[in-house]
């Protein structure tokens, strides 16, 4: 397997809204994120990716620009951002920015243009039809709730926004338009950033003809996914990306890429034939949504361990050799992971580290979104008036329209909506969790007197230490990044464990992800080894050296061999 510097590079993800305010805005910005690198640094991560920051209405929170070469105005300005990239550089860190190149804002000058007239010279930077018999051009749903067609009266034509009808998309079938964005990524490129991760990238090409999904539900609107992910022209447009721009620099890129299975990744991540380092799947977020549901994420459905381990499992193997994984278990559009996966209440300490432990053993370049570092958890917030998220407001939206109660579909948001990752990074107990002096865009979570940076920084068993101490491993041991992963005890419902293997060197590990205490025994084929070493446990241990214990809840252990 080759060597790389983004296979052996431990990501944090920024989402600048909710990070750091500096001058009593309520909002999130960059001299904020400057304010706190030295807090990255000392946690030990060398990649920073940071969440747009472009000019924005703010409509989706900076995923609809409206100038790609412009910072957000209540962001700074671009000599902020050139201090920021700067001041990461100093400490040995890079960073990586956002690239949203499936749509822009309504409010970017090329749709201001393209909707003026069908004549215009940038009409066809956007995906224009006519209406059918009086309706929308296609059947297909929006991902964020009814239509994913808008009529605009001017031209009497609909264009098609796969998510918000401030997001329309972009026509790549438009050699112009793909030229522009080659020339705009080259731009930030000769800035100096190491790399980008490209916002729904695999949704690019869509189906000539735009075809109607078939009815699969009750609803006017389908899911049309099979006409635009991983879409005809997908490879051919990467390949063009990558001969245009990626291949003149030395960056990592990391494509978001929903509905893929491991051997899409594997087009797209191949070592020698490839695109992309490495992409963002799905299958593991969607282990808690039903089988063949229609509903796609918002329900509840309890999750099993072993399913967990199959799709984990598949993607370590599948990709092995071939492509490179990343690893993720939460992000700005995913509930807190120590709420999903673990427990949040009594044992969120345990928890909390035995999930660092899963991120940081598995083969792939693993990102760790901000608070994760500390075990910040979902929040329930009891009015639609304290949600912000798009998704979650126009979800609650539709439903309501359907006649469903707010006390049914408030446990929904609370277990599955995105301001769960939104609201603001508790840095200290101080009011507003010293994010902000002012009034903060979105509530604070009101768990921040407990769980905040500065108790963590403080206790040396917090799980900020825990996550610091197993950076540290993973960059002293190439076992960590390179390692086989070999699945142990697949049907146990409470333990996850596995091994990684380099030459002559292996790692265990073993995860409880339960509250009960189950027994583990060592397995028979790490016997023939004569040494062995406790490496980091997520509890005071005194049997480090028996063939056999009880697990405490949401125990962790990686011994090396
Ligand atoms: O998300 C793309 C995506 O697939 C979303 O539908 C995602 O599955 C959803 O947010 C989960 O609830 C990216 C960004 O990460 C997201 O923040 C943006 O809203 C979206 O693209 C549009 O740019
Ligand atoms: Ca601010």
């Amino acid at each position: 397997m080759k060597k790389a510097w983004w296979k052996e590079a431990v990501v944090y993800q920024i989402y600048p809204r909710s990070f750091m305010d500096s001058n009593g805005d309520g909002i999130g910005d960059l001299r904020g994120i400057i304010s706190k690198l030295d807090y990255l640094q000392e946690l030990g991560v060398n990649v920073i990716w940071l969440c747009p920051v472009y000019k924005s209405p703010n409509d989706d929170n900076g995923y609809d620009i409206s100038d790609y070469r412009d910072i957000m105005t209540e962001f700074g300005t671009l000599a902020d951002w050139e201090e920021l990239l700067a001041e990461v550089h100093k400490r040995g860190m890079k960073l990586i920015m956002d690239l949203v190149v499936n749509h822009t804002s309504d409010e970017h000058p090329w749709f201001i243009e393209s909707r003026k007239s069908r004549d215009n010279p940038y009409r066809d930077y956007y995906i224009w039809r006519p209406g059918k018999d009086g309706r929308e051009p296609n059947n297909w749903r929006s991902f964020f709730s009814g239509s994913a067609w808008e009529y605009d009266e001017t031209t009497g034509e609909y264009y098609l926004h796969l998510f918000s009808r401030k997001q329309p998309d972009l026509n790549w079938e438009n050699p112009r338009l793909r030229a522009e964005i080659y020339e705009m990524m080259k731009w930030w490129l000769d800035k100096g950033i190491d790399g980008f991760r490209m916002d729904v990238i695999n949704a690019i090409s869509k189906v000539p003809g735009l075809p109607d999904a078939p009815k699969r539900s009750d609803d006017p609107y389908q899911w049309g996914t099979e006409y635009f992910i991983n879409g005809p022209r997908i490879h051919e447009f990467l390949q063009e990306m990558k001969r245009e721009v990626l291949d003149h620099y030395d960056i990592m890129t990391v494509g978001e890429t929903p509905f893929v299975t491991p051997e899409d990744a594997i087009k797209y991540t191949h070592e020698e034939t490839g695109t992309l380092n490495m992409v963002f799947q799905f299958q593991h977020m969607d282990v808690d949504m039903a089988p063949n549901s229609t509903k796609g994420k918002w329900e509840l459905y309890p999750w099993k361990l072993t399913d967990l381990k199959k799709i984990i499992t598949t993607w370590q193997k599948e990709l092995e050799g071939k492509g490179w994984n990343s690893i993720y278990l939460e992000n700005h559009d995913q509930p807190r992971s120590v709420s999903r996966f673990a427990d949040d209440g009594e044992y969120r300490v345990p928890s909390a580290k035995m999930l660092a432990t899963f991120l940081l053993t598995l083969q792939g370049t693993p990102y760790i979104y901000q608070g994760q570092e500390i075990g910040m958890t979902n929040v329930k917030f009891d009015s639609i008036e304290d949600y912000r998220d798009i998704e979650t407001l126009n979800m609650y939206r539709e439903e309501l329209a359907k006649g469903s109660k707010p006390e049914e579909i408030l446990p929904l948001i609370h277990a599955k909506g995105r301001d769960n990752a939104r609201t603001p990074m508790q840095w200290d107990a101080s009011e507003n969790a010293g994010f902000t002096g002012g009034q903060p865009w979105i509530k604070v979570n009101p768990n921040y007197r407990e769980i905040n940076v500065a108790q963590a920084l403080m206790d040396p068993d917090s799980v900020f230490h825990y996550y610091k101490r197993l950076i540290r491993l993973r960059k002293e041991m190439p076992v960590f990044v390179y390692g086989t992963y070999d699945l142990l005890l697949p049907e146990d419902e409470q333990i996850y464990a596995y091994t990684r293997t380099l030459g002559e060197e292996k790692l265990l590990v073993v995860l409880n992800f339960s509250a009960a205490t189950p027994l583990f025994t060592m397995p028979a084929e790490l016997e023939r080894f004569s040494q062995r070493q406790l490496l980091i446990v997520n509890y005071p241990v005194n049997d480090e050296e028996s063939r056999e214990f009880r697990l405490r809840p949401y125990e962790a252990r990686v011994y090396r061999f």
